[in-house]
């Protein structure tokens, strides 16, 4: 069985100042940290004004970062050969391709608070491509960053939303924002309710340990990605059914009527897709102010994955495979978590059978000749800060 250790933040920062000092010399003005993320329930809803119940994982990235006393920004990774220079004024649309597109393009959408050039280094715990919110992982790290060396006095919230235009405009996924809100106002010991309509936020106490239960997350492996045309597609069916409903959002309309409206089959499943999740995420909230993290929250998540399998077409096999196999060993209930089309899935396990669950899923995946899958811990996590 494979685990990922979680990193100490210590680690983390060490590892990012180390390749400052080998990639340019002399030491970063500091070390900045924000965490990769599950998402409890509320799937492929965040761009549809739905409601979201996302944690922070203790996985996490660092970015170390210096100021220059010009308009180059140049970036390298731990994770990578590739790295990137350029100037600021350089940075547009598609420019760079590939993970810099993250930094720069945060710090293109932070251009117009004033800032400068910037050298930035990364390490990160936060397994990329799996579904767990690397990419939100470093542009909150860098805006916090950029935010704190430039003393722009930004509200964290501004920061949320040059995060995400960085990944809308500048890396080209056109995600729904859950995923850096969550990076940035993180509490540990909570989830975070996020209602996407209005902005508006509430922190959910999730003990676990009351409930007898773990989170167990599982990255099957199988890359996931959100910048091919899948994503986009369901947003733009979602248009096609508003246009067709003459309605601006799903929330608050009752399911059957507004399935009833529709003629397409396919905009059907994904309208009721939307609709029952938002639903099942406030029975899920429901039941978390209760302490309730047990069965009924297990079956919500279940009904959850079954929805984003058939209704809304995001799963796979390898998470189909990780899912039903954490079922049949006993688990309350488990789903796909994040943007699906591969990357991870979660379980919610009563702890004593934490184990036999584990060794289920990684025999089931080796049965049906799919990539191994690793299990992470999933304590909920604070949110985004400087380390040093
Ligand atoms: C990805 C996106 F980045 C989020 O905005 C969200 O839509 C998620 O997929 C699906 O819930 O993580």
């Amino acid at each position: 069985m494979k685990w990922l250790d979680v990193v100490a933040e210590e680690d983390l920062a060490d590892g990012a100042a180390a390749l400052f000092r080998d990639a340019f010399g002399g030491e970063p003005d500091g070390v900045w940290i924000a965490p990769g993320r599950v998402n409890l329930i509320g799937e492929h809803i965040d761009y549809a004004g739905g409601l979201v119940l996302p944690f922070a994982l203790p996985y996490a990235t660092a970015v170390a970062v210096r100021r220059r006393e010009d308009t180059v920004m140049r970036a390298v990774s731990t994770h990578t050969d590739e790295s990137w220079t350029g100037e600021l004024a350089e940075i547009g649309p598609g420019a760079p391709a590939g993970w810099s597109a993250y930094v720069a393009g945060v710090a293109w959408a932070l251009q117009e608070h004033g800032i400068g050039g910037v050298d930035v280094a990364v390490h990160s715990s936060v397994p990329v491509g799996s579904g767990l919110s690397s990419s939100a992982a470093l542009e909150c790290s860098f805006a916090l960053a950029l935010s704190e060396l430039f003393d722009l006095q930004l509200d964290r919230n501004v920061l949320i939303e040059a995060s995400i235009r960085a990944e809308n405009e500048i890396a080209g996924a056109s995600t729904g924002g859950m995923d850096q809100n969550i990076a940035m106002s993180a509490q540990p010991g909570h989830a975070l309710l996020l209602d996407c309509l209005d902005g508006s936020t509430r922190q959910i106490p999730l003990d676990l340990d009351a409930s007898g239960t773990r989170l167990l997350v599982i990255d099957t492996n199988a890359p996931h990605r959100l910048v091919d045309g899948q994503y986009g597609a369901r947003r733009k069916s979602l248009d096609t059914a508003y246009a067709e409903l003459g309605v601006t959002t799903l929330r608050g309309l009752d399911l059957e009527q507004t399935v009833s409206r529709l003629v397409d089959d396919t905009l059907v499943s994904r309208v009721r897709h939307v609709i029952s999740e938002i639903g099942r995420v406030e029975q899920a909230a429901e039941l978390l102010d209760r302490g309730a993290a047990g069965s009924e929250l297990g079956e919500l998540m279940t009904a959850s994955h079954r929805s984003l399998r058939d209704d809304y077409e995001v799963s796979s096999p390898e998470l189909d495979s990780a899912v039903d196999a954490a079922l049949r060993a006993g688990a309350h209930g488990a789903r796909m978590t994040g943007g699906g089309f591969g990357g991870s899935a979660i379980a919610l396990v009563p702890s004593d059978i934490v184990e036999a669950v584990v060794v289920e899923i990684d025999s089931s995946a080796a049965r049906a000749g799919l990539p191994q899958p690793t299990f992470l811990r999933a304590e909920p996590a604070g949110s985004a800060h400087r380390f040093f």
